[in-house]
């Protein structure tokens, strides 16, 4: 199926996830809109790529400022563009950062996403919304998880996300909207920011080998999680909302490896021995942890035709390459690719 002259609105759009699915959906023929923070610098260097200025006539990716904590913004923002489709994958999205904002967090993650559905709401509009669920609400209810699994989550970040979820089944219920959960299992890349656990340790990698850093400090290296590669999981986002009817579906590979294993693998692939260079910070532990999230997709598979391909060893080996390439690149001054 083509996006044809579909047009579609993406809050989170210049994060990992949001830069994977705005170039699906411009590949697919979509009118991109996407949602812009203020930022007191550029914010904007994972989409720079496949962004057109305000002068190009027949610009497809168009950026505009709002938040998710301002819902006139958003109703306005809703009114103007009336888009088919709606991607909430903005959010406060560190687990860690969450024990030190839970505040904040609870409003751009939690409450953000109410403002967005009301907003749509309100707006009498007739879109179709996805909103971006996490493993992170499973918490400490242990794995297989699938989507009749309880939630128990073990952070601010979690129970916001929680919110998020029942509040698109409510609207869901309560309005008709064709809103949809997709409880995404951890997936990366090398667009993933520099602080989750993956992209530190790929990273540090890199600049190890380049003789820019010879240590990399690191909290519990034995929780278990389920690593899959974004842009593949930004595909199965697009297929929740092709159906007719609307649904919560759970994307995973199924793989679980520990945060010790992806270590072992990154620092592997860049011909080093983590541990000649790894060292523990209790600063790097959370209050609560979640110990082992490890996804069951089932369902997605039957019902959306989608299944992961990349596995967490070919993750670690392609993020550390990619890193190095980086590096390479920064450090020879030439112009750094993000298109990958
Ligand atoms: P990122 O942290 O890379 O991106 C988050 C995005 O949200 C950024 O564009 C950020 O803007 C934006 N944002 C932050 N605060 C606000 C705000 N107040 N108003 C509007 N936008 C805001 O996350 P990912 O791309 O990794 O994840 C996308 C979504 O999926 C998130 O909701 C995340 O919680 C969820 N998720 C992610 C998983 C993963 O493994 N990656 C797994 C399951 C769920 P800026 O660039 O300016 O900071
Ligand atoms: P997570 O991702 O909390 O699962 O949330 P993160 O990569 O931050 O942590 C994964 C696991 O690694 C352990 N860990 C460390 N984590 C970080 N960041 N830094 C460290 O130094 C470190 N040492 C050990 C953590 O304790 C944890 O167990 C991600 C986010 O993308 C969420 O937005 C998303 O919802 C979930 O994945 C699914």
């Amino acid at each position: 199926m083509s996006g044809g002259n579909r047009t579609a609105l993406i809050t989170g759009v210049t994060g990992q996830d949001g830069s994977y699915l705005a170039e699906l959906l411009l590949a697919k023929g979509y009118t991109v809109h996407g949602l812009l923070r203020r930022s007191s610098s550029f914010n904007t260097e994972r989409i720079d790529h496949v962004y057109q200025g305000p002068q190009e006539p027949s610009r497809t990716l168009v950026l505009h400022h709002a938040d998710l904590s301002d819902g006139v913004a958003l109703v306005n923002l809703l009114r103007e563009l009336r888009p088919d489709e709606v991607y909430n994958l903005g959010a406060q999205s560190h687990v860690r950062v969450s024990f030190d904002v839970p505040m904040y967090t609870g409003d751009v993650t939690g409450l953000g996403t109410l403002r967005l559905l009301e907003a749509i709401r309100a707006s009498g509009i007739d879109t179709r919304i996805y909103q971006a669920s996490s493993s992170e609400m499973f918490g400490a209810t242990p794995p297989p998880q699938n989507e009749k699994t309880p939630f128990h989550p073990r952070s601010p970040y979690g129970c916001a996300k929680v919110y998020g979820y029942w509040s698109t089944v409510n609207y869901r219920e309560a309005y008709g909207l064709y809103a949809v959960n997709g409880i995404l299992f951890n997936h990366e890349s090398p667009r993933r920011g520099e602080t989750f656990v993956t992209r530190k340790i790929t990273r540090a990698v890199a600049r190890i080998r380049a003789g820019l850093q010879d240590r990399l400090y690191m909290g519990n290296l034995d929780a278990v999680r389920d690593w899959g590669y974004a842009p593949e999981y930004v595909e199965a986002m697009w297929r929740m909302l092709q159906q007719d009817e609307p649904g919560d579906y759970v994307v995973a590979t199924g793989v679980a490896a520990t945060v010790r294993d992806f270590l072992e693998a990154a620092f592997a692939a860049g011909g080093l021995d983590w541990t000649e260079y790894v060292r523990f910070d209790p600063k790097y532990e959370r209050p609560s942890e979640v110990d082992a999230l490890i996804g069951d997709a089932s369902k997605a598979r039957e019902v959306l035709g989608w299944k992961a391909e990349t596995r967490w060893r070919e993750l670690a080996e392609l993020m550390v390459a990619a890193d190095i390439e980086t590096l390479d690149a920064e450090l020879s001054g030439r112009r750094v690719r993000i298109d990958r």
